[in-house]
C-alpha cells in the first residue's frame, strides 16, 4: 500500500477506535483477545482439550409481543432511525437483527446466517431462513452500538399461518441467544393473546429473570382508571399461569414519546433503557470475570500437563534404572557359571597361557563360592540345578524387558511453547484484564478515587 494511502488507512482506524465508547472498547479487546489467529485464547484452549466460547460484543435484545404491541416502534424510536416498517397491519413476519455497524444495509436469510454463525440452529428449523433479516444501522444514539435487538413477528390466535414454526423458533432465540426479553403488552389488541402467554410462560420457566413485562402504548389506555383496569386484567391473566405466578410482578406502562400523542399517563420508557443500560454493564463484569476464570484454567490445564510430563520423566527414569539393573543381573548368573565352568574345566596350561598366573589364581579365587555351591548340591540334581540357574536368567531378562516400557513424555519444543502460552495467559492476559477492569471502574468512580 502506499505511504499515503497507509497513512489515510491508520487516519482512519485510529479515528473509528477513538470514537468507541470505553464499553465497547473493553468488549472489542476481550473479544479479541480469544479470537486472535495464533494467540487467541480460544486457540489456546482448544490444544489443551478445552472448549472456550466467544464473548460476544455486544447484547441481544429479543423483542416479544402481540401483533401492533409497538415492538418496531419502539426500536426505531430507540436506534433514533426508520429502521423497521411499522402500522397496524402485521408489519413483521419474520424475524429481524437489528444491529449497528458502519455502513446502513440490509441482509437477507443467508447473509444473516454468515454473519452470526451461533444462529445456524434456526436455519434448520423449516421456513425460518426465507423469514429472517438483518438491519444495520450507522445509529449510535443511546447504547445501541451495544446492542442487538431481534424483531419478532406479532403473535396472534386463531388461524393465523405463520410460514415457520413461530413458537419454537422464538423459544429457541429467548432460551439460547437473549440476554433479555422484552415483552410488550398493550392495551388496545389482544392483550391476552393465548400464543403470547405461552411463549412466556414457557420462557420463565427458565430465564425469569431475563424477562421484562411492559406495558407498552401506555398512552392509547384511556384515562388512568382505564389503563389500571389494563394493567389488572393482564396480571391477573399473567398470574393465572402458574408458572408466572410470582410476586412483586413488575409493569412499568411504556409510550414512545415521538409519536406525538399528548398524554398525562406517566411513561417508563427511560426505565427499559436503563434495564439495557444495566444488562450491558453486568455483561461488562461477567466478560472480565470469565477471562480471568479462562486463564486459570488454562494455565491449571498447561500446570496438570506439565505435572504429568515431570511424573512420566522420572517413573522413566525410575523404569531406565530397573531395566539396567534387571538386565545385569540377567547377564551375571549365566557369566559366573560360565567363569567357574572354565576354571575348573580348564587345564592350568591353557587358563596360565591365557590369563597368566596371577590371573588364573584370582578366577578360580572369585569363582570358588560357585564351585562350593556345586558340590553342595547332590549330583543327581544337577542338571535340574542348572535348568534353574537358565530358568532365573530368562526371568531376569524378562523383567529387564518389561520394565523398559516407559511413558510418553512432552518434546522439548513442545514443552517450551506450553511455558510460554502459560507465562502468556497469567502474566499478559491477566494484566491486561486488570487494565481493561481499571477502565471500566474508572467511568463510574472516577480515576483519583482508585
Ligand atoms: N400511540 C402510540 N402508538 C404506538 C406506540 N408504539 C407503536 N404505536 C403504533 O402502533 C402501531 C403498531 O406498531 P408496530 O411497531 O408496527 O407494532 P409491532 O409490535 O411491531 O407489530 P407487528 O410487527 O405487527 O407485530 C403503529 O401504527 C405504531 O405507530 C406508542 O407508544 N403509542
Ligand atoms: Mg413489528
Amino acid at each position: 500500500m502506499p505511504e499515503k494511502l497507509k497513512g489515510k488507512a491508520r487516519g482512519s482506524a485510529a479515528l473509528a477506535s477513538s470514537t468507541l465508547s470505553a464499553n465497547e472498547k473493553i468488549l472489542q479487546e476481550c473479544n479479541r483477545l480469544y479470537v486472535e489467529e495464533t494467540t487467541g485464547l480460544i486457540e489456546i484452549a482448544k490444544s489443551l482439550d478445552i472448549k472456550l466460547l466467544e464473548p460476544r460484543k455486544k447484547i441481544t435484545v429479543l423483542l416479544i409481543g402481540n401483533h401492533s404491541a409497538g415492538k418496531s416502534t419502539f426500536i426505531n424510536w430507540y436506534v433514533e432511525e426508520h429502521v423497521q416498517r411499522t402500522g397496524v397491519a402485521i408489519e413483521t413476519q419474520g424475524f429481524t437483527i437489528v444491529t449497528s455497524g458502519r455502513k446502513r444495509e440490509s441482509l437477507t436469510g443467508n447473509a444473516t446466517m454468515h454473519l452470526y454463525q451461533h444462529l445456524k440452529p434456526l436455519q434448520d428449523m423449516k421456513g425460518v431462513i426465507d423469514y429472517i433479516g438483518t438491519e444495520i444501522s450507522t445509529s449510535k444514539q443511546k447504547k445501541f452500538s451495544l446492542v442487538t435487538f431481534i424483531d419478532t413477528p406479532g403473535l396472534v390466535d386463531g388461524d393465523m399461518k405463520y410460514p415457520f414454526d413461530v413458537n419454537e423458533s422464538i423459544l429457541w432465540l429467548g432460551n439460547n441467544i437473549a440476554d433479555l426479553i422484552f415483552v410488550f403488552f398493550d392495551p388496545i389488541g389482544q392483550a391476552l393473546c393465548k400464543r403470547t402467554l405461552n411463549i412466556v410462560e414457557n420462557l420463565c420457566d427458565k430465564h425469569a429473570e431475563r424477562m421484562k413485562f411492559y406495558l407498552s402504548k401506555a398512552d392509547e389506555a384511556g384515562h388512568e382508571s382505564d389503563r389500571q383496569r389494563v394493567m389488572m386484567q393482564i396480571v391477573q391473566e399473567l398470574c393465572k399461569r402458574p408458572n408466572l405466578n410470582r410476586t412483586g410482578f413488575e409493569m412499568p406502562t411504556i409510550y414512545v414519546p415521538t409519536l406525538g400523542k399528548q398524554s398525562r399517563c406517566v411513561n417508563q420508557i427511560e426505565e427499559v433503557c436503563k434495564e439495557i443500560e444495566k444488562t450491558i454493564n453486568a455483561t461488562i463484569q461477567n466478560t472480565l470475570n470469565q477471562l480471568e476464570k479462562d486463564c486459570t484454567e488454562i494455565a491449571d490445564a498447561i500446570n496438570e500437563k506439565l505435572r504429568i510430563d515431570d511424573e512420566a520423566r522420572s517413573y522413566n527414569l525410575r523404569a531406565k534404572s530397573r531395566r539396567c539393573l534387571f538386565f545385569m543381573f540377567g547377564l551375571f548368573v549365566p557369566m559366573v557359571f560360565l567363569a567357574n565352568f572354565l576354571a575348573v574345566g580348564l587345564s592350568d596350561d591353557i587358563l596360565h597361557s591365557t590369563l597368566g598366573k596371577v590371573g588364573t589364581a584370582n578366577l578360580r579365587h572369585y569363582t570358588s563360592p560357585v564351585s562350593s555351591i556345586w558340590t553342595a548340591v547332590p549330583k543327581t540334581y544337577h542338571w535340574h540345578f542348572l535348568g534353574g540357574v537358565a530358568v532365573l536368567t530368562l526371568i531376569l531378562l524378562l523383567l529387564a524387558h518389561l520394565s523398559s516400557k516407559t511413558r510418553p513424555t512432552l518434546g522439548r519444543r513442545l514443552k517450551k511453547s506450553l511455558l510460554e502460552r502459560r507465562e502468556y495467559v497469567q502474566s499478559k492476559v491477566k494484566s491486561k484484564k486488570e487494565a481493561l477492569y481499571k477502565e471500566y471502574l474508572q467511568q463510574s468512580i472516577g480515576a483519583q478515587e482508585m
